[in-house]
């Protein structure tokens, strides 16, 4: 069954929900709503990777992570970490979290991949063209699914020779990370190519500007589009779907679901 990733962004600067819930009392009810609707996991991250974003510093990020993962623990759903951080990751872990989202795919931090190995952590192994400051002036590929799935090969195999479980390894073509809204949709047209990789993808489409590229929505109305790429991604095997808004995609996965069998 396609599991649902809550986004709970603690950060001032997120491209659609930056500043939001940046008081940890905020993101923790935030977070407990998300629960309650039907995410499996919640995604807890505190530096935004949103084009062209800061960077922060390790002490902010902790402050930011650690509190809201204590108060999500025990809200029924498990926990993921978004950082790059193995200091944060360390902490998260300790407060509750079993899941890091790493979208450097280990490459940000030497003592990530040991940490992730010793404490048994899933982790996700995301696709990143460059870095968030950068990532989105002019991206190019000759072939971009030939070229994230070589990369997913690649940074699964380092996991594993790290000593990360193999089965303990999810993977994710980063959609908007390094890419244009042609290079998105080519990735969503050809997921089960990235299938044949034989770890569970995670897919985050949501409110991304690829949509807005469509209709011309903002990122605050683009839940239509979310939904739409969303249902077609799990329709082609993606099994964990990182969204902002849980209750709308339980519902659209329900009766795409009730429909397909
Ligand atoms: N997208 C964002 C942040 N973290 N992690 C993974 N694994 N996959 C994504 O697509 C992804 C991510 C950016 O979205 P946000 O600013 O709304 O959190």
């Amino acid at each position: 069954m396609t599991q649902l990733m809550g986004v709970v962004n603690v950060t001032p600067d997120s491209f659609s929900d930056g500043g939001l819930f940046l008081d940890p009392q905020a993101a923790i009810a935030h977070g407990r709503e998300l629960a309650a609707a039907g995410a499996e996991i919640l995604d807890v991250g505190g530096e935004s990777t949103r084009p062209g974003a800061a960077p922060v510093t390790e002490e902010e990020e902790l402050r930011r992570v650690v509190p809201v993962i204590e108060g999500l623990a025990g809200a029924g759903s498990r926990i993921s970490v978004d950082t790059s951080k193995a200091a944060v990751a360390a902490a998260a872990l300790e407060a509750g979290a079993e899941i890091v989202n790493d979208v450097t795919a280990l490459r940000g931090d030497a003592e990530m991949a040991p940490l992730c190995a010793e404490r048994g952590a899933v982790v996700v192994l995301m696709h990143m063209l460059g870095e968030p400051r950068t990532m989105q002036e002019d991206p190019r590929y000759d072939d971009v699914v030939a070229e994230v799935k070589s990369f997913l090969a690649e940074r699964l195999e380092a996991a594993v020779a790290a000593g990360i479980e193999e089965e303990r390894v999810w993977l994710d073509p980063g959609i908007g990370f390094g890419k244009t809204a042609a290079h998105n949709m080519e990735l969503l047209r050809r997921l089960s190519e990235l299938r044949e990789l034989g770890r569970p993808l995670v897919i985050g489409t949501s409110r991304k500007s690829f949509i807005g590229k469509v209709d011309g929505s903002p990122a605050d109305q683009r839940l239509g589009g979310t939904i739409a790429s969303s249902v077609l991604a799990a329709a082609e095997g993606a099994e964990i779907l990182r969204v902002h808004d849980i209750a709308e995609m339980r519902q659209a996965l329900a009766v795409a679901t009730a429909i397909l069998g």
